[in-house]
């Protein structure tokens, strides 16, 4: 994963200091591309260990057009917790301790930080135990898997990805297979707009290739997570279309380093990139709208440690 260390020198040498929506600070480029080719191997970071379980939970929630935050906390995936907490904290209905700027707030105050998690822990269980209370604040809105699977129109919705599975199989010529999560008429209604906003395939040689266009890239805890998500995608895709997997094309729009990740994107540079592991799919008798966690896994991935960093919100 050379590429990837690449994009985090290029970032650290050319980016600008500039602010952001979450406070936090970044330091930033415009415009940035990088290939990973399939056949060398699955594209999971091996600088840091990169908890892919996660990765397969959240493409999978995206796939069956799933947006409520309720069934990622059954299956222990937090990745999305922050944004669900955010609506159920701002909303009349609750009334506990301030949590005006959460995220920002607990990587500086440690009091603060233990009533946030209090606060957090309380919201998820009752998420999970309270069906209503989950589908008014645990939900999303229409973000990824509601623009992928029914995208909205005035007389009934479009199935983005059956539809593109369908072209990729009957014209696969076409230089029309492309889905969209940026739906203008809806982005207001997002709990977060799509940083992974719109995506095409392509196909040659049998192979399957993707490129996605990314509008908002956190170099940090983001990018290998999206890379890994849309690897496993086209591999996904492939396999439902009867081709080999050939390139993962991830273009970013605003590349940027969070300020309190410079020195763990430091320390990874310092790292040796290791061999990729194998991508291994259990899909026997079943389409790639009804896999579960367990039936995707990577063998031979043995990446240096984890390093912690927070996340902006
Ligand atoms: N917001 C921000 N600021 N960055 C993002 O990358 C991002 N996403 C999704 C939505 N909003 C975002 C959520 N994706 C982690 C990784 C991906 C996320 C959210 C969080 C994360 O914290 N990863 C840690 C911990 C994982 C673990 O618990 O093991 C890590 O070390 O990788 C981009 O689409």
């Amino acid at each position: 994963m050379k590429q990837y260390l690449e994009l985090c020198q290029y970032v650290l040498d050319n980016g600008t200091q500039k602010g952001d929506r979450t406070g936090t600070g970044t330091i930033s480029t415009f415009g940035y591309q990088m290939r990973f080719d399939l056949q060398k191997g699955f594209p999971l970071l091996t600088t840091k260990k990169t908890a892919f379980r996660l990765i397969t939970s959240e493409l999978l929630w995206f796939l069956k057009g799933d947006t409520n935050v309720r069934t990622l906390i059954q299956e222990r995936n937090p990745i999305w917790d922050e944004w669900a907490f955010e609506q159920w904290v701002n909303s009349e209905e609750y009334t506990g301790p301030d949590m005006t700027d959460f995220g920002l707030r607990a990587t500086k105050d440690d009091e603060f930080a233990k009533v946030y998690k209090q606060e957090m822990d309380a919201f998820k269980q009752r998420v999970v135990e309270d069906q209503a209370f989950a589908n008014k604040y645990a939900d999303l809105g229409p973000v990824y898997g509601k623009q992928w699977r029914s995208w909205a129109t005035e007389n009934g919705t479009i199935d983005q990805i059956k539809n593109v599975i369908d072209s990729i199989k009957n014209n696969p010529n076409s230089r029309r297979h492309i889905v969209t999560a940026w739906n203008p008429a809806e982005v207001d209604d997002m709990a977060l707009p799509p940083c992974h906003a719109l995506f095409q395939f392509y196909v040659a040689d049998g192979k399957l290739s993707c490129q996605l266009y990314q509008r908002s890239a956190d170099i940090f805890l983001g990018v290998p997570f999206n890379i890994a998500s849309y690897a496993l995608l086209i591999h996904l895709i492939a396999l439902e279309c009867e081709l080999e997997v050939g390139e993962f094309i991830h273009t970013l729009g605003d590349a940027h380093i969070y300020s309190n990740h410079v020195e763990q994107v430091k320390e990874q540079l310092q790292r040796e990139p290791k061999t990729l592991p194998t991508l291994r799919v259990n899909i026997e008798g079943k389409s790639i709208f009804d896999l579960e966690t367990k039936d995707i896994s990577v063998e031979g991935y043995d990446p240096h440690p984890r390093i912690k960093a927070p996340i902006a919100v």
